[in-house]
């Protein structure tokens, strides 16, 4: 094959991927949209640099000013998160859970966090980071019905098995865990406690959901691109004693180059989630809680009715009299509306090709501009592809022209150079 064969044919995926994604509405929970002034720095020569080391303190020449826009980021995070330290480097957030973990345990130790059936991201299970760092992982007691942290089972356990860690959070995140609580039994022990935001930043970030640094966690891992809308890559907050052991951990233990671009692309992020993380993060929970009930409401078995059904992005469904959840994914991507199968708590992991649920996020919608009167649509037309059983390519054409009025990416900055002000500002 030719190489201009193979570039035209990338170029041309690339392209209709794109015009695919602007007809869909895309509820993927761990996915979002950076905003124009995000995409023009990601897409800029620093994609092509080396900044091992420290900013103003570097491996490489050629890096002075990828070192202000790395201060800068750093400096946005500690105001925007209240954060005594911070570490931008880690290039996903199942990296920054492994930094945790190297800074924080030893091989052999045991760490508690939640089962992945119950909610956990696989890189806090056996058969993934936990389990390349040699740990024993007991999960976290869980309450199915509430869908959160079983407290008492907790304490009992914390106080039973004595982990090094108590990490918590996970990829399905409907209602806030119990750092509080932990906090106190941790102490008893000497363990670390540690918070997996990557579901939530955003919504720490605007400060609409819970705070896990003042709650008492000794440590924030996260990813960058969830609820909190930056281009894709990982970060830790934590309190200044574990400073060294995290930095070290993440360079030069786990990462060589950091990703510049998408540090640029931080950086802007942050200033937006400064300026409007709070509205959009207000009109997220709006719009998830809408859309919830709206699909109840319709018949669906949406978890969780009598406690509101979700305090987050997140809205979770029980499909499996319906076909089961990846059944019905793949029928709602005929229509072009992208959710991913999940399990629940009461799956086998066995399960997981076709398990009981699915996961809907609002946080891309959201950020197209979406409030709680387009939720309804939503909900109408998952509803007639799930319960109607309706032809999906019939719904499909219904939701391209939907999709046509939000097309704009809202809560940002209209260029780079506004939000850089903007921070100029902010810092000072
Ligand atoms: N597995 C991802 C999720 O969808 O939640 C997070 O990395």
């Amino acid at each position: 094959m030719q190489f201009k064969k193979i570039a035209e044919d990338v170029q041309n995926l690339v392209k209709t991927h794109h015009e695919w994604m602007d007809t869909t509405l895309n509820m993927i929970a761990s996915e979002n949209i950076t905003s124009p002034a995000v995409r023009k720095v990601i897409a800029s020569d620093f994609s092509h640099r080396y900044a091992e080391g420290e900013p103003r303190d570097r491996l490489y020449q050629g890096c002075k000013y990828i070192d202000e826009v790395e201060l800068i980021a750093i400096n946005l995070a500690k105001k925007l998160f209240d954060a005594e330290h911070v570490n931008v480097k880690p290039v996903s957030g199942a990296v920054a859970n492994l930094a945790l973990f190297t800074a924080l345990t030893k091989p052999g130790d045991t760490i508690m966090a939640l089962s992945v059936p119950s909610g956990a991201h696989i890189s806090t299970a056996k058969f993934g980071a936990a389990g390349v760092r040699g740990l024993n992982v007991e999960s976290i007691p869980f309450n199915q019905k509430g869908m959160t942290v079983d407290v008492d089972g907790m304490i009992k356990k914390i106080r039973d098995i004595k982990p090094k860690l108590i990490l918590f959070g996970g990829s399905i995140f409907l209602f806030p865990h119990p750092v509080k609580e932990a906090r106190t039994v941790a102490d008893e022990i000497g363990a670390y406690v540690g918070y997996d935001a990557a579901h939530v930043f955003g919504l720490i970030a605007g400060k609409q959901f819970q705070d896990p640094l003042r709650e008492g966690a000794d440590a924030i891992s996260s990813s960058r691109h969830k609820t909190f809308p930056g281009p894709q890559g990982g970060l830790i907050l934590c309190k200044q004693n574990l400073a060294k052991k995290i930095d070290n951990a993440v360079f030069p233990g786990l990462v060589s180059n950091h990703h510049l671009h998408h540090i640029a692309g931080l950086a802007i992020t942050l200033a937006e989630m400064l300026e409007f993380g709070e509205a959009y993060a207000k009109q997220i929970i709006k719009n998830a809680k809408t859309l919830a009930e709206e699909l109840h409401n319709s018949g669906l078995n949406v978890l969780c009715a009598d406690k509101g059904f979700t305090a987050s992005h997140q809205v979770v469904i029980d499909v499996l009299k319906n076909g089961g959840g990846g059944q019905i994914a793949k029928t709602l991507e005929e229509a072009n509306i992208i959710v991913n199968k999940n399990l629940l708590p009461w799956d086998s992991i066995d399960h997981a090709k076709n398990p009981s649920g699915i996961r809907l996020g609002v946080q891309e919608l959201t950020r197209l501009g979406m409030k709680e009167g387009e939720m309804a649509k939503v909900a109408e037309l998952i509803k007639r592809i799930v319960l109607d059983k309706e032809n999906p390519l019939k719904v499909r054409s219904e939701v391209i022209k939907f999709r046509q009025n939000f097309k704009k990416v809202h809560y940002c900055f209209d260029s780079a150079l506004e939000a850089y002000r903007y921070a100029e500002l902010k810092l000072g």
